[in-house]
């Protein structure tokens, strides 16, 4: 499957927010309920437990044929046998990854503006992560709104997620704005049906790129 179709759910667990369930259990009821990508993105976790827990969460996603990413940490993507990176804009450069990556190896960069998105895409970057689109508790992050989105997905042929305050309830609209995908922690981690949550996330994607 082409990229830009793996990246239509793109789940985030999170031990904080999707307690009292382990990151290995959010990802297996995620992965059941049909994501297409699930990342690891822990900023307290050291090296070590990381690897560990990236590397059974990268065998989940290989059996379910789900694209596994590991949040700013080159080392333990490559070392865990992930599809790939997600760099920020204070993360290594796509283009400095790129030299310690295999040919295949995914990077994915977040881009804020149009700006971020043209360099993303000149230092070779192969996804967008589009946001916040919404305000949002998980992170402190600026909100684009729906024109935002548009105008950094619009501003590159990549492949693009958007994430930042996506729910069931907006989904359809912030994929309108021109995003191949979605990328959701709370909606879906903290609902009480992960799979549930995700399969209903899926359904919204699917009929809005139809
Ligand atoms: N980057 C921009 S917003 C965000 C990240 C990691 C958090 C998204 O979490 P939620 O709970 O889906 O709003
Ligand atoms: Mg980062």
């Amino acid at each position: 499957m082409e990229l830009r179709q793996l990246l239509r759910l793109y789940v985030i667990p999170d031990r904080v927010i999707g307690a009292p369930r382990s990151l290995l259990e959010q990802t297996t009821a995620a992965l059941d309920g049909g994501a297409t990508a699930i990342q690891l993105r822990d900023k307290h976790l050291e090296g070590r437990e990381l690897l560990e827990i990236a590397t059974a969460m990268a065998a989940l996603c290989r059996r379910a044929k789900a694209l596994f990413f590991v949040n700013d940490r080159l080392d333990i993507a490559l070392l865990c046998g992930a599809h790939g990176v997600h760099l920020g804009q204070d993360d290594l450069p796509a283009d400095a990854a790129r030299r310690l990556c295999p040919p295949d190896f995914i990077v994915g960069v977040s881009a804020q503006s149009k700006e971020q998105a043209r360099r993303a895409k000149a230092h070779g970057a192969d996804y967008l992560g589009i946001g916040a689109v919404y305000p949002t508790q998980t992170k402190d992050a600026a909100a684009l709104g729906l024109d935002g989105v548009r105008g950094v997905a619009t501003a590159t042929d990549l492949p693009s997620v958007a994430i930042g305050g996506i729910n069931l309830a907006n989904a359809s609209e912030v994929m309108a704005a021109g995003v191949d995908g979605l990328s959701v922690i709370s909606a879906i981690v903290a609902a009480p049906d992960v799979s549930a949550a995700s399969r209903l996330f899926l359904e919204i994607i699917d009929n809005s790129l139809k």
